[in-house]
């Protein structure tokens, strides 16, 4: 009904590569929306806790090998079975704030020299972002924050890579925001373009899916 439609929560992507500061940005932008008394959850991907993230967290750790393919659709599979519960907490409200999406999985994939086109099907009919944030930091000062871990991926050649494969995914509905800036002012930006799709989502705008 049209109450339910006007009233849906708003699927906002956080993107960029490792280290841009991603996660604390979430986590600081979710305490604002929940202070502020908005319905709003957390997530990310890859969500280690099902089955499917736990091959991909081994993985990651470099604890297992994987085709480059078969990786590939495991990421894939970890938002595909995350998808109902996805379009459930987003009709019924609940604003979601997502750290890392199909985008993560596209740019990560296609640098190993995937092709491209084969690696965005799998994600078509996921549901589509109202909002795709990319933190803007170039791979030489991510890497000098601090370091990166031991996670595969975690170098700064592959990280080069990851930076040139996200450039040809951006669109010009994706918020740039530069992730140098200090953490306020990235949040302070961050919160500006987040409420205005918020709104834009209250409105009435419909739920979309991949690829648009
Ligand atoms: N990653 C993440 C992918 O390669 N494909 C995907 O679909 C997703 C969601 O996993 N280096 C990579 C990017 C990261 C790594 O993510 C783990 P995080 O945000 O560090 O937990």
């Amino acid at each position: 009904n049209k109450e339910s439609i006007s009233s849906r929560g708003a699927l906002i992507v956080l993107e960029g590569l490792d280290r841009c500061g991603k996660t604390s940005q979430s986590g600081r932008l979710y305490k604002y929306l929940d202070e502020q008394g908005h319905s709003v959850e957390s997530w990310r991907f890859p969500d280690r806790n099902t089955g499917v993230g736990q091959m991909i967290s081994s993985y990651l750790a470099n604890k297992s090998q994987l085709d480059d393919h078969a990786i590939h659709l495991l990421f894939s599979a970890n938002r595909w079975e995350k998808r109902s519960l996805m379009e459930e907490k987003l009709k019924s409200g609940t604003t979601l704030i997502v750290d890392r999406y199909s985008y993560s999985g596209v740019a990560f994939s296609s640098s190993k020299g995937l092709d491209i086109e084969w690696c965005k099907a799998p994600e078509i009919g996921l549901l589509a972002p109202d909002l795709v944030v990319y933190l803007d930091i170039s791979p030489e000062k991510a890497a000098e924050r601090g370091g990166y871990g031991d996670e595969r991926y975690e170098q700064l050649e592959f990280q080069k890579k990851v930076a040139g494969s996200y450039l040809s995914l951006r669109d010009s509905s994706w918020k740039v925001i530069d992730a140098t800036l200090s953490i306020e002012d990235v949040e302070k930006k961050l919160r500006e373009v987040v409420l205005d799709c918020m709104m834009t989502c209250h409105k009435g705008k419909p739920l979309s899916q991949l690829w648009p």
